[in-house]
This record gives structure tokens, C-alpha cells and sequence, in this order.
């Protein structure tokens, strides 16, 4: 990529437009430092982990810091502050870290915290412990003093009572969305706020100047989901994984999908034997498939990875899964490769 074009794409992201490349590749190499993150509109955060990664913080510093981004915004409808409730109308956030020493920490079913990620973090490095859940993890947060706040919106409380009216638990929505849209044709397949769209947890994965991987992963978990229902974005092996010695992987979809093949660890398993970080995403989609592939074409699941040479790729069940990148080369965000 020439320096014109590079500027273009800084240009482009400075006002918060994400530009997509040609749809359906996925691989991208160079050297740290890396970051990569579900879903296009993720561009914003990228940019605050980048920024940090240029000063020379750490992968974690930066995936942290990143994943802050959509968790404050409320028109991101299914991360912190914003995010849609379960089905008695409480939001309530799950959140995992994980570092280049394999330390990691995760809430669950969080309440009232806008930064369930800083409490992830703070689980890691302050507790004996790897996960908090529910009222214990609130209580953990306010005697670290964390903010207690309502995190329902206008916004999503109409969408949950609009949801009250036929009670129905419809996981596959994101497909039919995405959908509408092409047959819209729409010319920005990415719009944010995505105000419909029932998956847009944030995955993000870095490489630092120092070499170091860390991740991050932060939900308001399916939307209208049972209350107690935890999806796999907090639990380290499904919804996120970081070896150092070999690449991380994280993703976003219907997280009991993601649990059954324990996602996130698979990945990291399958580069550890080779495979590019697309491939190894792949590999991890057809084990979903496997399972039950007509079920599988009214879900979706999207997994991303980053090797420790700073290639990074995903694969996703349906198409429409994207992710957004920025290294040295390029800022960016593309389709992602997809099974159907
Ligand atoms: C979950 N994986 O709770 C999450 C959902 C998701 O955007 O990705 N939402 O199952």
C-alpha cells in the first residue's frame, strides 16, 4: 500500500467513516504493532488501542483502552452502556481480559457498571480469583470505586418493551438484518450506530512494540436472553484466548455456539500447529457446522485471530461478519471470509 493511500485511510477513520475494502479477504501481515477487532465499526476503538501501541504501552494498556470505546457509547446496542437487557429489561455485561503471561480475569452478568472490562482487568491483577459474577462482581467493582449508573437508554428500554409484546428470543435477527440491508442495497454495509443489530460484542486483539499479545472481550451478551444467561464472551477459552508464544482469538455470535467448541482456545490450538489465522478460524466454523449445519444458516458466529508474526485473519458462519484492522499498513475494515 503506497503512503497516499495510507493517509487516505488515517483520513478516513479521523472522521469516523470506516472504509471497507473489497469484500471477503482476510489476510493481512506485517509486523507489530497490530490490532484487530470485531465488526467494522471497532475502527474507533482501534484507533485509541493504536495511539497507544504507538507510544510503546503494552497489548493490554491498548486492548483495554480500545474496548472502553464502544462499552461508553451508548448507540452501540449490544456493549455496556446502551447495550440491550435480558428479557426482565436489566443490562447486564460480561467481560474478559487475558495478557501475555496468561493471566486473565472475566465478569459475568454484571449490573450498573459501565467498564465491565476494567473490572475484568482488575479481577487479573487483584483477586486470587479468574472470574466474579453477578452481585459479587458489582460489589467488587463499587469497593474499587466504580461509578454505579443506570446503563438502560431511552433507547433500549423501547426496544425491549417493543420486544415484550411477542416475548420471542430470536438469536438469528443479525442475519435477517444484515439482509434487509443488502436487498436495500445499501451503499454502507456498516452503518453505526448499528441500532438493530443484535450482535456487536467487541473482541480485540493486540501485538505490541514489545512483541507481547493480550486480548479483550466485552458484551452485553444476546439481547432479551434469559436473566442469568452467560454467553462465551467472558470465559476465557471460548470467547477469547492469548498464548504468547503462538497468537490469540477471540469472536462474536450466538456464544452457546461458541462455548460447545470451546472457540477462542481451538484457534489458538489450531495455529499452534500451523495453520494461518484464517484457517485456523475456519477450522473452528466447521466444527459448528458440523454439529448442525441447517441449524447453522440461521446463525451467526465470527471468529478472529492474530499470530505472533502480526498475520491476522477471521472466518464467520454467514457472511456479513466483519472485523477492522490497523497495522503499519493499513486502517482498515473488511468482510471477513464465510462458510454459507
Ligand atoms: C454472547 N457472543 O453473549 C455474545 C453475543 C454477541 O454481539 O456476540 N453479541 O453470546
Amino acid at each position: 500500500m503506497n503512503r497516499r493511500k495510507f493517509l487516505q485511510l488515517s483520513g478516513l477513520a479521523a472522521l469516523g467513516v470506516p472504509e471497507t475494502v473489497g469484500a471477503r479477504e482476510s489476510g493481512f501481515s506485517g509486523q507489530g504493532p497490530v490490532v484487530i477487532s470485531t465488526w467494522s465499526p471497532n475502527i474507533k476503538a482501534n484507533k485509541v488501542a493504536w495511539d497507544l501501541l504507538l507510544k510503546g504501552k503494552s497489548a493490554l494498556d491498548a486492548v483495554e483502552a480500545g474496548v472502553m470505546v464502544p462499552e461508553a457509547d451508548p448507540a452501540d446496542t449490544s456493549v455496556g452502556y446502551g447495550g440491550l437487557p435480558d428479557r426482565d429489561g436489566r443490562v447486564t455485561l460480561d467481560a474478559c481480559i487475558m495478557d501475555q503471561l496468561g493471566n486473565c480475569g472475566a465478569v459475568m452478568a454484571l449490573e450498573h457498571i459501565k467498564h465491565p472490562i476494567c473490572v475484568a482487568r482488575l479481577v487479573m491483577e487483584q483477586t486470587p480469583h479468574v472470574q466474579l459474577v453477578g452481585e459479587g462482581a458489582l460489589e467488587f467493582a463499587l469497593q474499587k470505586g466504580f461509578k454505579k449508573e443506570n446503563l438502560l437508554t431511552k433507547e433500549s428500554e423501547k426496544a425491549w418493551k417493543e420486544w415484550l409484546k411477542t416475548s420471542n428470543y430470536d438469536p438469528s435477527r443479525t442475519i435477517r438484518e444484515l439482509e434487509k440491508r443488502e436487498e436495500l442495497n445499501n451503499q454502507d454495509p456498516y452503518p453505526w450506530p448499528v441500532a438493530l443489530l443484535n450482535h456487536d460484542t467487541i473482541g480485540m486483539l493486540a501485538l505490541d512494540q514489545q512483541g507481547n499479545l493480550s486480548g479483550a472481550c466485552s458484551t452485553s451478551g444476546m439481547a432479551f436472553k434469559m436473566r442469568g444467561r452467560v454467553g462465551d464472551s467472558p470465559i476465557i477459552g471460548a470467547g477469547l484466548f492469548v498464548d504468547n508464544e503462538i497468537g490469540a482469538a477471540t469472536g462474536t455470535g450466538l456464544g452457546e455456539e461458541v462455548v460447545r467448541i470451546c472457540g477462542a482456545h481451538t484457534i489458538v490450538e489450531m495455529m499452534r500447529h500451523g495453520a494461518s489465522p484464517e484457517d485456523a478460524c475456519r477450522e473452528a466454523i466447521q466444527r459448528i457446522i458440523k454439529r448442525n449445519g441447517e441449524k447453522a444458516k440461521e446463525l451467526q458466529v465470527g471468529f478472529i485471530a492474530l499470530n505472533k508474526k502480526g498475520e491476522v485473519g477471521g472466518f464467520s458462519v454467514n457472511k456479513n461478519f466483519s472485523m477492522a484492522i490497523r497495522n503499519n499498513q493499513v486502517e482498515t475494515a473488511v468482510e471477513s471470509k464465510s462458510w454459507y
